[in-house]
């Protein structure tokens, strides 16, 4: 198959060019749910796959401009759906396969897709997850669907079979093998459209975040290469589902447009039990990168050194976070038990609107001084500036403010898909001249950058301005899994008085938990009330939803807005039922 000299798309930079070099390089491993079953991947048969793939597509009527929804679990197959939409100028919408067929469906509309790819069953954690019924419920309430590719894996007894939905639905892994595996890629301009990746925001419906050709890829290529020194031989592992961002950018485009090889985890960090799942992972697959979310972190880290301790993790070179402010304790065990003090820790800023890292600790000078917690310094052509709440630019060191950037970068979202106003409402407007990132930030009086939280979640207490994160950080004690911290309507010190969720620990820990935050912080800081929990309520790639603890305790727990994120639902409940007793024990006293 010989490339078109002119055409500069994505597949060609991620596929064609490391085949005509070393085609018989493993591209992916996928590292499926059950433990020791992984599937290798070579470039050779990745290109291959993508082209019958983009040659299915077109067949099908699929047009260079044209979304495409892709309902998939991390696998090949998902990958090359990306990468074949990319090769025929076609722009993928990848949603989350655990979303509910109604977010789907609203995902698939505002985007207007016309076609969805999806698989008939998924496994997570040992559970067969009904995906094409998802996807049937969907379409169902998107009547612009024209039609949907289903790739049938054999998992289970499946009934039925995938003829049912509509006409146009063919069993596409059939239809592919027909195809021809050249499939010249499409010529595209810079600013034409990627992708469409939906997040949501506190309110409203979801944005559909637009990222365009060669800013995006450049931007994910050199952050994977710098921020993790990524070299030519390195097997790269990221535990991100390919439906958020950190998917996208670390697990298909930086790590396939550096001719890498990436590591497809389809399981959850606990599943069949918490050392087989991740951390046998490294010595079996040869990991040197590991990139995960501080949420698991927390997680495996409950469940104690020994599970870590009894897998050979000689292979890991450097660790990273990223997701959310990783607390010190989280921190300090990644590096000192998972790490073993020999891998450097990359605690990653950087949002789907950023396309790729902002700020991290590395690239640095050789020896530079890494910090627990802290993402620390700005990337390559990244200028991070703090403004305060009447826009003045803050240029000292030791200052908290709002994080903006105050020049473009390649990665930079270009705009939300079909509503540029928002885009500008939400981004660009706040701080006239500077990209408001909503998070709230503090430059220490070495000139580091500490992330403190989303600003919106900022607590004021007596005219004291605190970030979540900094009291979560201390909230730090052997029995406390996770903290969220949040402010409540409080009549005497002003606008905000604290309430804490803490988990897995006793009630009786609060007096303490109270004296501890006193000592390390400040009086004025530590909660007013704790409230024991056994979970905490998290988006399903696992930030922690304050604004559904918000209004809790402010007892409109009718009123907890769009919980389409939502992971799991039975925890707010508990929650809730468990705020009500608070309550009335405060009543009691
Ligand atoms: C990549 C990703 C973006 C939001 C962002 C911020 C939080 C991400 C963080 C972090 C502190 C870090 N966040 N990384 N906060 N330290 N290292 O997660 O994208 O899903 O769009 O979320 O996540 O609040 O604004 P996305």
């Amino acid at each position: 198959c010989s490339v078109n000299d002119t055409g500069f798309s994505f597949p060609v930079n991620c596929l064609d060019r490391h085949v005509h070099v070393a085609p018989d390089k493993v591209a992916l491993i996928w590292e499926k749910d059950e433990p020791g079953e992984e599937v290798r991947v070579t470039y050779r048969e990745l290109l291959e796959l993508t082209c019958r793939l983009g040659n299915t597509l077109k067949r099908q009527g699929v047009k260079q401009g044209d979304r495409v929804t892709i309902y998939m679990p991390p696998c090949p197959l998902a990958v090359a759906s990306m990468l074949a939409c990319a090769r025929i100028g076609a722009v993928h919408a990848v949603v989350f396969a655990g979303f509910s067929a109604e977010s789907l469906a609203d995902r698939i509309r505002d985007a207007q897709s016309e076609t969805v790819i999806t698989v008939n069953q998924g496994l997570r954690g040992g559970k067969v997850i009904e995906l094409k019924k998802t996807v049937d419920q969907a379409v169902k309430q998107c009547p612009g669907v024209k039609r949907v590719l289903v790739h049938k894996q054999v998992l289970a007894q499946h009934k039925g079979g995938c003829e049912t939905l509509r006409e146009l639905l063919c069993s596409f892994l059939q239809e592919m093998m027909k195809e021809d595996t050249c499939c010249e890629p499409a010529v595209m301009d810079s600013e034409d459209m990627l992708f469409i990746l939906y997040t949501s925001g506190s309110t409203g419906k979801p944005k559909g975040l637009v990222h365009t050709q060669a800013g995006y890829l450049l931007f994910a290529a050199l952050t994977h290469k710098y921020v993790f020194d990524y070299q030519d031989r390195d097997i790269f592992g990221c535990v991100a589902d390919i439906g958020w961002i950190t998917g996208h950018t670390y697990v298909v485009y930086g790590p396939l447009c550096n001719g890498g090889t990436t590591v497809l985890f389809e399981s959850t960090p606990v599943y069949p039990n918490p050392g087989n799942s991740l951390w046998a992972v490294p010595k079996r697959l040869r990991i040197n990168q590991f990139y995960g979310a501080p949420t698991a972190i927390r997680l495996l880290l409950r469940y104690g050194n020994e599970w870590v301790k009894k897998y050979d993790r000689s292979s890991l070179k450097l660790l990273g976070s990223v997701g959310e402010p990783i607390n010190r304790e989280a921190w300090e065990w990644y590096f000192r038990v998972v790490g073993e003090t020999r891998c450097p820790v990359v605690d990653t800023w950087w949002q789907t609107e950023t396309g790729g890292i902002c700020i991290s600790p590395r690239p640095s000078n050789p020896g530079a001084e890494i910090l627990p917690g802290m993402a620390m310094r700005p990337f390559f052509g990244i200028s991070p500036c703090l403004l305060d709440d009447k826009g003045n630019i803050l240029l000292k060191n030791n200052v908290s403010g709002a994080l903006c950037i105050s020049q473009a970068w390649p990665g930079m979202a270009r705009t939300i898909y079909n509503d540029h106003k928002r885009f500008l409402e939400t981004y660009l407007i706040p701080r006239p001249g500077f990209f408001f990132t909503g998070d709230g930030v503090y430059r220490t009086s070495e000139g580091y950058y500490q992330l403190t939280g989303r600003l919106d979640d900022v607590i004021n207490i007596s005219g004291h301005r605190l970030g979540t994160a900094e009291v979560e950080n201390i909230s730090h004690h052997v029995a406390v899994a996770e903290s969220a911290v949040i402010g409540c309507p409080h009549e005497i010190k002003g606008e905000g008085k604290m309430l804490s969720f803490l988990g897995y620990t006793e009630e009786t820990l609060s007096a303490e938990l109270q004296e501890l935050i006193s000592k390390k912080m400040a009086k004025y800081a530590a909660p007013d009330y704790v409230q024991v929990t056994h979970q905490l309520p998290k988006t399903r790639s696992g930030k922690i939803m304050r604004r559904v603890l918000r209004k809790i305790v402010e007892n409109k727990a009718n009123e907890l807005g769009d919980l389409t994120t939502l992971d799991d639902y039975e925890a707010v409940q508990q929650i809730i039922t468990g705020h009500k007793h608070l309550v009335e024990r405060q009543k009691d006293n």
